[in-house]
């Protein structure tokens, strides 16, 4: 017999809890599949009495047609119910902040030292390197300063064995260079230099460039036409530009080349002591005796040399006053170059 109210009641809670489509799914196969619930009633129809037929018949259709009805209209719900979650997962944000990317930029000493190399490029100088790790003969001895030379006390030098270090300046490179090659020459040696120093204007680590130019003829007034006309090509056309007596056991004569300084306009501040002149550059004739070392005769040769530091340089040209903000990595510091 068909209890068609208890049938109908189980299935109204069924539908009721149903979820997903696919529990919907499993649902209508427990009471429409061919093995339903429902077409198992119809099968025991041939069995009953024809009075009782009729009226059993039109209960499981009425029934069915019931759940037909009901399962559809559950089923558009959960569609609905479906298609809002999809759309509640996939909505953006607009008012949310974007994704930026951080680009990189050169390092404001490199760029000061890519700066500075192009300015003696254009004035027709080549440009050489030499190792860092370097031989006493070439970092002091080719250089006018030998073993016992007061000069070598100035230098606070990263030995690594007795006669090899961390090369104190880039002229060991002038001095491989000459032994290699016959005059002319006109080149700068860029590169990182050491000495064991640490403070507000001194790193362990340094970038330096140092020129040469030799040849026959090659006097002082060309050695000053081409660093005036660095420093004004680096700084401004108008800045003034004093070459000071000095020594090196490499140049003779030597001097110290100053420019008016550029915070005070020469009027005298704390930065240049109140004299009005910041010392920029170290230059000179080349020391007959170097070039004895490399086997150029000094009666026939003469040639200028100079040498500068490249933090001390953008440190002036950016206004910096702790050298140690170079190699800091504060992007707030690199990102303003
Ligand atoms: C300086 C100042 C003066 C210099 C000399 C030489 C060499 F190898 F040719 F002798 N190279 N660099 C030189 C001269 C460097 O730096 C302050």
């Amino acid at each position: 017999m068909l209890d068609s109210d208890s049938l109908k009641k189980t299935f109204i809670a069924e539908i009721n809890a149903t979820a997903s489509l696919a529990e919907l799914q499993q649902l209508r196969v427990k009471y429409l599949g061919k093995k339903g619930l429902l077409t198992s009633q119809l099968k025991s129809l041939p069995t009953l009495p024809a009075e009782e037929r009729r009226l059993f018949g039109k209960a499981v259709n009425e029934l069915k047609e019931f759940i037909e009805a009901e399962i559809a209209s559950r089923e558009s719900v959960l569609i609905e119910e479906d298609r809002r979650k999809r759309l509640a997962a996939e909505a953006i944000d607009v008012t949310l902040p974007g994704k930026y990317t951080l680009f990189g930029r050169e390092h404001p000493i490199n760029k000061v030292l890519r700066e500075i190399i192009d300015v003696f490029v254009t004035m027709g100088f080549g440009v050489e390197e030499g190792p860092e790790v370097e031989l006493d003969y070439y970092n002091f001895e080719a250089l006018n300063m030998p073993k016992d030379h007061p000069a070598r006390d100035m230098q606070d030098t990263f030995y690594i064995t007795e006669d090899v270090m961390l090369r104190t300046h880039t002229s060991p490179v002038q001095i491989r260079v000459m032994e290699k090659k016959k005059p002319p020459l006109r080149f700068i040696a860029p590169g990182k230099v050491y000495r064991c120093d640490a403070d507000i204007s001194h790193t362990p680590m340094f970038h330096q460039v140092e020129g040469l130019m030799v040849d026959t003829d090659v006097s002082f007034s060309d050695l000053k036409g081409v660093l005036e006309t660095f420093i004004h090509r680096i700084f401004s056309p108008e800045t003034p530009v004093r070459f000071r007596p000095s020594f090196f056991p490499f140049t003779e004569p030597s001097a110290e080349v100053d420019i008016g300084c550029i915070f005070c306009k020469g009027r005298g501040c704390q930065i240049c002591k109140t004299s009005g002149w910041l010392e920029i550059l170290g230059a000179g004739m080349v020391n007959p005796h170097v070039f004895e070392m490399v086997g150029y005769d000094p009666e026939v040769y003469t040639g200028f040399a100079f040498g500068m530091g490249v933090e001390r340089i953008t440190m002036l040209k950016y206004s910096i006053d702790d050298i140690r903000l170079f190699y800091e990595n504060d992007l707030r510091f690199l990102r303003q170059f």
